[in-house]
């Protein structure tokens, strides 16, 4: 849903100049430093896009799924690492406040992340708990008014910068599974919370991640996300289903950068007495992945537009998630093989964007979970219409053509 198209086509094409004349003139230097410059931090947080996706009654611009995904298309046009600084506070870190957080939790929390004063980040998983996020082990035990943490989150997006963290542990150790799970706001700085050196990736430098400790480390009862125990992991898998047609949304920015690089260089680069582009082989792999992309952004406005709509699209954030990590991954190969040697030089972002993009295909959920999802859903709802009667059916292929 758009609400103003004027308004929107006006932040589009801000965040746009600003991506275009500030953020990737400055890619290659927060590659080698692995730092993004203050100075463009503080721009950020004037541009309000820390605060994209929070609430206009707490400071944010509320923009719509709809209108998240076009501002993204943009954002991504630069290196993955931007976005992702400001990711955490538009998705994994603070949706679940806006979800199934108090109404003083929103109060206390939600102007300060809009602002990009506080940095958020989400703690799911655990060196033993990755895809089987219902299996984490980090305990929470209620003593008095607090509760007592004891764990370790692994690979914590935005860790080293975060004021706050959305921390999934478990509070019924009776329960193995999802149910005995709850989700608390631990704020930066607590005793009894540390942080592990910065991991060492492969790609997206500055855009930081490391192991959160929680050691003893008592947290006020008031910080449990609803005043709910045993509701955290249904708060996580609600605030990925949003997070994961985001990282769609990135995935075709970031494709769209890689495609006009290569088609550049393929018009550019002479071979055989004329540019690349004009061979035929050449213009496949432009011609497949120009085509890919546009399906990776059909399936992203659609979903976004049914979510605006108040539908339910875990199936759909999936598949979203699943085909344009992929799809990007193979643009970028592809892209890297038009370079030739130079595709192999740093000194060419398509390298970079290489390895950048391979995340994609790993966080907020592999290519193999979100297959999983969209099946396990798909035989939900084959199996419910099996065991009905013709007339029931009838209701239940009309309501699954709705949620579907
Ligand atoms: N929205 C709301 N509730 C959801 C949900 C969703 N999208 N997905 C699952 N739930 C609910 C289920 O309905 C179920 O509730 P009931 O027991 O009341 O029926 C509960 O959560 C448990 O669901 P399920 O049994 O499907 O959990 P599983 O342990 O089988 O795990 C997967 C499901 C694999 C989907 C989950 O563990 C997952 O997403 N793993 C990947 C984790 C991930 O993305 N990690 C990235 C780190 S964050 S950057």
């Amino acid at each position: 849903m758009i609400r103003d198209a004027q308004v929107l086509e006006l932040l589009i094409d801000s965040v746009r100049r600003f991506v275009r004349t500030r953020l990737v003139p400055a890619e290659s230097a927060v590659a080698q430093t692995d730092e993004i410059p203050a100075a463009l931090v503080d721009d950020m947080r004037e541009l309000g896009l820390f605060g994209m996706c929070i609430p206009e009654e707490y400071g944010g611009l509320g923009l719509t799924m709809e209108e998240e995904v076009r501002v993204t298309f943009e954002l991504a046009w630069a290196s993955p690492a931007f976005r992702s600084l400001i990711g955490t506070n538009n998705g994994i870190g603070s949706q679940g406040i806006i979800i199934d957080g108090t109404a003083a939790q929103k109060e206390k929390y939600l102007p300060r992340l809009a602002s990009g004063e506080l940095i958020a980040s989400f703690a799911l998983t655990e060196p033993d708990s990755g895809s089987d996020a219902a299996a984490l082990r980090t305990r929470a035990v209620r003593e008095g008014d607090s509760y007592i943490l004891n764990g370790t989150k692994r690979y914590i997006t935005n860790a080293p910068e975060a004021g706050i963290f959305t921390v999934m542990a478990r509070t019924d150790p009776s329960i193995k599974g999802a149910a005995g799970i709850s989700a608390f706001l631990v704020e930066a700085g607590t005793p009894g919370l540390a942080l592990g050196k910065r991991d060492s990736k492969m790609g997206q430098k500055g855009a930081h991640t490391c192991d959160v400790i929680f050691q003893n480390c008592r947290v006020p009862a008031e910080q449990l996300i609803g005043g709910k125990e045993g509701a955290g992991f249904k708060t996580a898998m609600k605030v990925l289903d949003k997070g994961r047609l985001s990282i769609a949304a990135v995935c075709i920015g970031a494709a769209e950068r890689i495609l006009s690089d290569a088609l550049a260089f393929a018009l550019e680069r002479q071979q055989f007495g004329k540019p690349i582009a004009d061979f035929q082989l050449i213009q496949a792999m432009l011609a497949d992945s120009k085509a890919e992309l546009y399906a990776a952004r059909s399936m992203v406005l659609d979903a976004a537009r049914r979510r605006d709509a108040g539908e339910n699209i875990s199936t759909e954030a999936s598949c979203c998630k699943l085909f344009a990590s992929e799809m990007v991954g193979r643009v970028a190969d592809r892209a890297v093989q038009i370079h030739g040697g130079a595709g192999y030089i740093a000194e060419y972002a398509v390298e970079r964007f290489y390895r950048d993009v391979r995340l994609f295909r790993i966080y907020e959920g592999t290519t193999q979970i979100q297959k999983m999802i969209i099946l396990m859903m798909t035989m939900i709802l084959i199996s419910k219409m099996k065991t009905r009667t013709r007339r029931t059916r009838k209701t239940t292929m009309m309501k699954a053509t709705a949620w579907a």
